[in-house]
């Protein structure tokens, strides 16, 4: 078995279930402030999820259904409003305590930190966003429990792309199979298993159901397993035990 020594967690829909109720909230209140009139329901986010990223989502969802507006020679500036509007709301939510950390996320998380195993984050979203959601359900501090965090533009080719992972390890100058990355969704799973990082998958209402082909485990979510049961699953699956 190779020894653990990092693990890498994405954000969105891993630490928190942030999607449906922080994110999707915050991008329909900005498209309010800025006089448009859209509405991302629950489905339709379930389906624009598939493009990660803020920007590139409202890019997405304007190009297909608001011609119009995607046209306009304002639109590469509206969509850059937009998204630092959503990004305020998103962090006012985050701050109101609305998006609570998933079952076993922060006991998990004080394992790995009492038995010195390294921390990161490798993220699509925004670090304003990240620090905001460490901050409300950690610790003041808990952004320096995170020895790399790699988030939204650091690298140009968001997840499904290898590349925020890949940032990340290189920072922590590790080989990928002596860490563990900690995932909810296919695009999330790509990114990682691209980089060659074997991959926990715990599943959420908007990913159940996915292509989680390569995880090493698919669960509901991290709920009562330990960094013991982590590391005894890896020496059991990985090739080179
Ligand atoms: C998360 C995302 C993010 C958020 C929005 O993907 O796709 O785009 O939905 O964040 P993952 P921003 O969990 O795979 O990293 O608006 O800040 O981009
Ligand atoms: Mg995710």
């Amino acid at each position: 078995m190779k020894t653990l020594h990092a693990l890498i967690f994405d954000v969105d829909g891993t630490l928190a279930d942030t999607e449906r109720d922080g994110h999707r909230i915050a991008f329909n209140l900005a498209f309010a402030e800025h006089g448009l009139d859209w509405d991302w329901d629950e489905d339709l986010y379930g389906e624009l999820l598939t493009v990660t990223g803020g920007k590139e989502r409202i890019r997405y969802f304007a190009e297909r259904q608001a011609a119009d507006v995607a046209s306009s020679p304002d639109f590469n500036a509206l969509v850059a409003a937009l998204h630092a509007t959503k990004t305020r709301h998103y962090v006012e939510l985050v701050d109101k305590g609305q998006l609570p950390l998933r079952p076993g996320v922060a006991r998990l998380i004080d394992e790995a930190r009492a038995s010195g195993l390294r921390l990161a984050i490798a993220t699509t979203t925004t670090p304003e966003n990240v620090a905001a959601l460490l901050r409300a359900t950690m610790a003041p501090d808990a952004m320096t429990w995170f020895e790399v965090i790699g988030a939204g533009d650091v690298v140009p080719a968001k997840k499904p792309a290898p590349d925020i992972y890949n940032w990340v390890l290189e920072r922590l100058g590790l080989p990928p199979d002596a860490c563990l990355a900690l995932e909810d969704s296919e695009n999330g799973l790509a990114a990682s298993l691209g980089a060659g990082i074997p991959t926990l998958i715990t599943e959420n209402k908007y990913t159940h159901g996915q292509n989680f082909a390569g995880a090493l485990a698919v669960l509901p979510d991290l709920g009562e397993v330990t960094l013991a049961d982590i590391q005894n699953h890896i020496s059991n699956q990985l090739p080179d035990k």
